[in-house]
């Protein structure tokens, strides 16, 4: 009876012989990439998961330079998340995928006239890591199937991905340091499959292809990219939404209406320009929410707000970063004689957390609701906020 070539794989090391391993694995190799292409990746590769030692080095001089800006993420560990044998023991190669989230601009938010609108991040308009995984989740069975170890990991701390999907050829890094496809720019997320499992990759590391372009660098409204390919979070303002503490004062005008995420330096990017043209972006699926209600969403109570915003990341799962975040978004777009939002300042005014009192402080002196301040000065006894109000009702 002749033997079906999974049969054959199932032979684990050191029984498979090289040599006729060899054939079997770069069959294998191109399987997985076609099962996880079918289970909805746009584009897979397989890199060797040797230590990504320069990007290890990366991680620690920016570190020690406090370019991280206190995050932790990949931060936390620089040695555990470059090394993809600490995911898997045994670790020999990674099968990368992408998968796009890439959507046609939808019209404008429903009821427009009754905003302020905040803005969400495309990458955040839907939950996009969750089917990212699930389609690694079918590459990891087929390899469990086989009798090798296999584990998907997507946006986790323990790996670089980015620098997986470099590895493994599918695309360069962008001097915004995103990664960028040819043909496909860089709208897309990224996850792998650590396995022990030593396929062999067919492609190289791409060389630049960025050129002579540097878009983004100036694209950027707080100067984040430093250097070509170097960010410094204390200043992006994708991070500062997401850090614990004060909204940094000198950064809440250039956050305009963003409530989640900045896509500023990918909508400079010439190449997502050009892909969008060969190949037009799906229009937006129901449950995509490009644009949040401000004044609706500072209504809810925290468990409701959390609930509404569940899948962003947000320091500690508190409710009150998200109500900063959209008290510095009103302060930009709102309008101060709007009864809604004269309701909502007053509401934030009076609460009970400093924190939310400090921005919405901002935010009323923004709107020029002086008014609304100076009967707290009297009263109001914690530091920051005191701060605030001297801040805004100083002769200017
Ligand atoms: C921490 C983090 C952030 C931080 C810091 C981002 C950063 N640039 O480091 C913050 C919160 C700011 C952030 C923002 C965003 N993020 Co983020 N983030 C991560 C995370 C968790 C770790 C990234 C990391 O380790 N960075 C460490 C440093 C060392 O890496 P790097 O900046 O890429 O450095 C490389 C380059 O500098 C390059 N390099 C070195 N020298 C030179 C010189 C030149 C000339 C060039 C061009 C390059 C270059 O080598 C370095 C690597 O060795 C990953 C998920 C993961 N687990 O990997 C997602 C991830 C990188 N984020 C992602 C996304 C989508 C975003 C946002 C677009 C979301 C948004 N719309 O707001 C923005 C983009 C901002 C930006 N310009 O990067 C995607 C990126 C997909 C892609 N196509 O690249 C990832 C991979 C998540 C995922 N699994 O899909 N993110
Ligand atoms: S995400 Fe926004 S703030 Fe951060 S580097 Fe890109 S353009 Fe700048
Ligand atoms: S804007 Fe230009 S320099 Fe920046 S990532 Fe895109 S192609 Fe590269």
């Amino acid at each position: 009876m002749a033997r079906c070539k999974h049969e054959a794989v199932r032979l684990r090391p050191p029984s498979l012989r090289v040599d006729d391993g060899g054939a079997l694995l770069k069959e294998l190799a191109g399987e997985l990439c076609r099962v996880g292409r079918d289970a909805g990746l746009d584009d897979v590769g397989i890199a060797p998961a040797q230590p990504f030692l320069s990007t290890r080095a990366h991680l620690e001089e920016r570190k020690a330079a406090g370019l991280h800006g206190g995050m932790h993420f990949t931060y936390g560990d620089p040695g555990r998340a470059t090394d993809p044998g600490r995911a898997v023991p045994g670790a020999r190669s990674l099968v990368v995928g992408v998968r796009s989230y890439r959507r046609a601009d939808p019209e404008a938010p429903p009821g427009y006239r009754h905003g302020p609108w905040a803005r969400v991040a495309r990458y955040s308009w839907a939950d996009h890591y969750a089917p990212l995984r699930q389609a690694l989740g079918v590459v990891r069975d087929r390899l469990v199937a086989l009798g090798w170890a296999a584990r998907v990991l997507a946006d986790d701390n323990a790996l670089v991905d980015r620098e997986a999907a470099y590895r493994a050829g599918l695309g360069w890094y962008g001097k915004n340091t995103l990664l960028l496809a040819p043909g496909r720019g860089s709208w897309f997320v990224i996850g792998s499959v650590v396995t022990d499992a030593p396929l062999p990759g067919a492609r190289r590391p791409l060389g630049d292809g960025c050129g002579s372009c540097a878009r983004c660098l100036p694209a950027c409204p707080t100067g984040a990219l430093i250097a070509p390919g170097v960010l410094d979070a204390r200043r992006c303002l994708a991070w500062l939404l997401e850090a614990p503490g004060a909204f940094p004062p000198e950064y809440r005008v250039s956050l305009g209406d963003r409530l989640y995420g900045c896509d500023d330096c990918q909508e400079a990017c010439p190449p997502n320009r050009a892909a969008d043209r060969h190949r037009p972006p799906p229009a937006p699926e129901a449950g995509d929410e490009p644009w949040i209600d401000v004044v609706g969403l500072l209504a809810l109570d925290d468990e409701a707000l959390m609930g509404r915003v569940g899948r962003w990341y947000v320091p500690r799962r508190q409710a009150r970063f998200v109500r900063r975040n959209a008290l510095v978004v009103l302060g930009n777009t709102g309008d101060g004689a709007d009864a809604r939002v004269q309701a909502c300042l007053r509401e934030a005014l009076a609460d009970r957390d400093p924190l939310i009192r400090a921005h919405a402080v901002w935010a009323a002196a923004r709107l020029g609701r002086h008014d609304l301040l100076r009967p707290m000065l009297p009263t109001e006894g914690d530091d920051e906020v005191r701060t605030e109000l001297n801040d805004a009702l100083a002769p200017a």
